[in-house]
């Protein structure tokens, strides 16, 4: 038996290519949280978790993450048979309730260790690629329209992205409806513009927000509501011919069994992270299928790793209508990666190699763990 002998996490502080601002908060830096499982053959599988600003997009924090690892998690599974990963998900569910983002990272690892050691793909694992390159959204959230603009129509000239999700939210709904419409009127003939309200409007704002939307040609709409609010956000999804997407809203299989049976939402934005780890993120790309709900490849904006795990999850799902959003390490000065994942021709591509297909550069986690300071007078 290979057993789970140690795991690991660091915290690392990453900073942002400028400030990312969203409904609820400006991002300068991004904090994640390195998992390294160590196994008893000397095998070691790579996760991360990681959050959007503090605590003010969820429940989690970084700090959160780590300590529900170090403290409640790592006990109960070292010892374990790091091949049955069933048995320990469900170890794991049964020690610590809530934390999705922290079992996540830990499930990551195991799925990396295990498919590492018999020398596959972790998308093999979940029955083998379907597509090796997937379309791939930007978000404009600089705060300022015409900068905003000059960002979209970088990244159309480089061919890196031709999807464009804006952040709103923030500014009263009319303001934001006239920053998307100029975003609109520069780049809508060559993009997908869809926004994120990150569920900052009441229903009464969402409906004049959602009529706005619908009339200058966005393509969708994400969680404009409190994430709460199912039956409200199905009244928008039933009243308007924009796509809603429900994000912050799904939690897991359970979530979008409600979803999915009272039609509440037509797309759904799946998150590893958010659904507790891959298993349950591939359990709500199921629903969604079996419901006709569409699908999109989410992200908590992670670095390397945790984008390379999302990328080999989505990679096997046979319909990914909405595409991804799947670029974390680009939002960041730089990544935790030895080789970049790509982007190109308007699409990331699936890492190669066994695992995860992530490999980390040291030198780059030696600078940017938060523990440096500590590392370097020790
Ligand atoms: C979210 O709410 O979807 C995804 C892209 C981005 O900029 O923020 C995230 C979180
Ligand atoms: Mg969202």
């Amino acid at each position: 038996m290979t057993k789970i002998d140690r795991i690991e996490t660091t915290l690392i502080d990453l900073p942002t290519i400028r400030g990312h601002v969203l409904s609820m908060t400006t991002m300068m830096v991004q904090s994640i949280v390195l998992v390294r499982v160590r196994f008893s053959d000397g095998s070691v599988g790579l996760g991360e978790g990681t959050s959007i600003g503090g605590m003010s997009y969820g429940a989690e924090s970084p700090e959160s993450i780590k300590l529900a690892i170090d403290t409640y998690i790592a006990p109960v599974l070292e010892g374990l048979d790091g091949d049955q990963i069933n048995a320990a998900i469900d170890a794991m569910q049964r020690a610590v309730k809530g934390n999705p983002i922290a079992r996540c990272a830990v499930e990551t690892a195991l799925w990396d260790g295990l498919a590492r050691r018999l020398g596959v793909s972790v998308a093999q694992l979940f029955g083998g690629p379907v597509r090796r390159a997937m379309p791939v959204a930007w978000t404009l959230a600089s705060g300022k329209s015409e900068t905003d603009i000059e960002e979209a129509q970088a990244m159309l000239e480089s061919r890196r992205h031709n999807i464009f999700k804006l952040k709103i939210g923030k500014r009263a709904v009319r303001d934001d409806i006239a920053h998307v419409a100029a975003i609109c009127d520069a780049v809508g003939d060559r993009s997908s513009i869809r926004v994120d309200v990150n569920q900052a409007w009441s229903l009464s704002e969402a409906r004049w927000g959602l009529k706005g939307l619908q009339e200058i040609g966005v393509d969708l709409v994400e969680q404009p509501i409190g994430a709460r609010y199912r039956k409200q956000l199905k009244a928008l999804t039933d009243g308007y011919e924009i796509a809603v997407m429900a994000d912050e809203a799904l939690q897991g299989p359970e979530d979008a069994m409600a979803y999915a049976a009272g039609r509440s939402s037509d797309v759904f934005a799946v998150k590893i992270a958010q659904s507790g780890g891959l298993k349950r993120g591939s359990e709500v790309a199921s629903i969604a299928q079996a419901a006709g709900i569409g699908l999109y490849a989410g992200t908590m904006l992670e670095a390397g790793v945790g984008t390379a795990a999302a990328l080999q999850l989505f990679s096997t799902f046979p319909e990914l209508d909405w595409g991804t959003e799947l670029f974390g390490p680009l939002l960041m000065k730089q990544d935790i990666l030895a080789e970049p994942i790509r982007y190109e021709d308007f699409s990331v591509h699936l890492p190669e190699g066994p695992g995860l297909g992530a490999e980390l550069d040291e030198d780059r986690i030696a600078q940017f763990r938060r523990d440096r300071s500590a590392q370097v007078a020790g």
